[in-house]
């Protein structure tokens, strides 16, 4: 984790340690020099309403639909209820966001799926390096460990390490583009305002690679502390192969929404109802890995925002694509 050391000391005098890696990283992007500013990609029609009822709803346990040959999956449009009352200042006010159908990646992009776009001249290659304006060495030390690039065994975990531009390229590559920040949210919550994005139960082990006590301990010994996503240890101290966690898939069908990499969208991080903006700052969404927060940080609703020319090892995509 890129952040620590520093950047924990920079959230913390924020009087919270909500994402601290990554909030960590914003306040010392603001220090270094502006990104190009993101184009304006949401086709979002915005209406402010009242915050939804959604204290019935419960965990999901039907089975879930199954990713097409061509590794998405069709998420339904309509009105979503876009954000939380119970989460982050950032969260609110819960408004009504009008969507479109389309469709999204069931998982996160792959290292061999990045490859491919870098063999064929379109992409540049993943880092092996984190990277952020104002980065301290030792954020840079201990960040770059979990990088996937150049790592044989890692060919199905997902790319990390690149910045928003990379993930864009990609995108097209594939014939596809980032997911607006509403789109991702439908994807993860459905149409019922759920916590998480297999229901409401509590974060477990077998529904996510958070971070458990192998990340905790990881921690421990590079000399910081942070709170665990749930109780016990996973396999994983950093990314998981994409796509292991059945348990925790969306109403659609989509993978690793929760935890793993935060991803990538395609939209500029602004407060609600999209009023005032921070240019040069992208959304991210679904927490990963690694999160100083507990349960909350994989919450479908949480937010969080970095320089578009960030390089972090819990940070990926995946990728969307309109219908017709
Ligand atoms: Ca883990
Ligand atoms: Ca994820």
């Amino acid at each position: 984790m890129h952040a620590l050391g520093s950047i924990y000391t920079s959230a913390m005098t924020m009087g919270s340690i909500r994402n601290a890696w990554l909030a960590g990283a914003m306040l010392l992007g603001a220090c270094g020099g502006a990104p190009p500013p993101p184009d304006q990609t949401a086709a979002a029609t915005i209406v402010i309403a009242p915050a939804p009822v959604t204290s019935e709803v419960v965990a999901m346990g039907a089975p879930e639909p199954a990713p097409r040959r061509d590794g998405m999956v069709r998420v339904e449009g309509g009105i979503l209820h876009m954000g939380s009352d119970d989460g982050d200042f950032d969260e609110r006010p819960v408004h009504d966001v009008a969507i479109e159908p389309f469709d999204i990646d069931a998982t996160e992009v792959t290292m061999r799926a990045y490859d491919a776009c870098v063999r064929a001249a379109h992409c540049t290659a993943a880092s092996q390096e984190v990277w952020w304006p104002g980065m301290s060495d030792s954020d840079h030390e201990t960040g770059s460990r979990n990088c996937n690039q150049g790592r044989q065994a890692r060919s199905d975990h997902p790319v990390n390490c690149v910045d928003w531009e990379q993930a864009r390229a990609y995108c097209q590559f594939a014939g596809k583009r980032l997911p607006t920040e509403p789109e991702w949210e439908r994807a993860a919550r459905g149409t019922d305002s759920r916590t998480y994005p297999w229901g409401n139960a509590p974060p477990s082990r077998s529904l996510l690679n958070g971070c458990g006590l192998e990340c905790v301990e990881m921690f421990r010994d590079w000399g910081f502390t942070v709170k665990a996503t749930y109780e016990g240890r996973d396999s994983w101290e950093g990314t998981s192969p994409v796509g292991l966690f059945k348990q925790g898939a969306s109403p659609y069908g989509a993978l690793d929404m929760a935890g793993n990499v935060w991803e990538w969208t395609a939209s500029e991080y602004c407060q609600y109802p999209h009023t005032s903006c921070e240019r040069g700052k992208i959304a991210l969404r679904g927490g990963g890995w690694l999160n100083h927060e507990g349960a909350s940080g994989v919450r479908a609703a949480n937010r969080d925002s970095v320089w578009a020319t960030m390089k972090g090892s819990a940070l990926g995509f995946r990728c969307a694509r309109s219908i017709g």
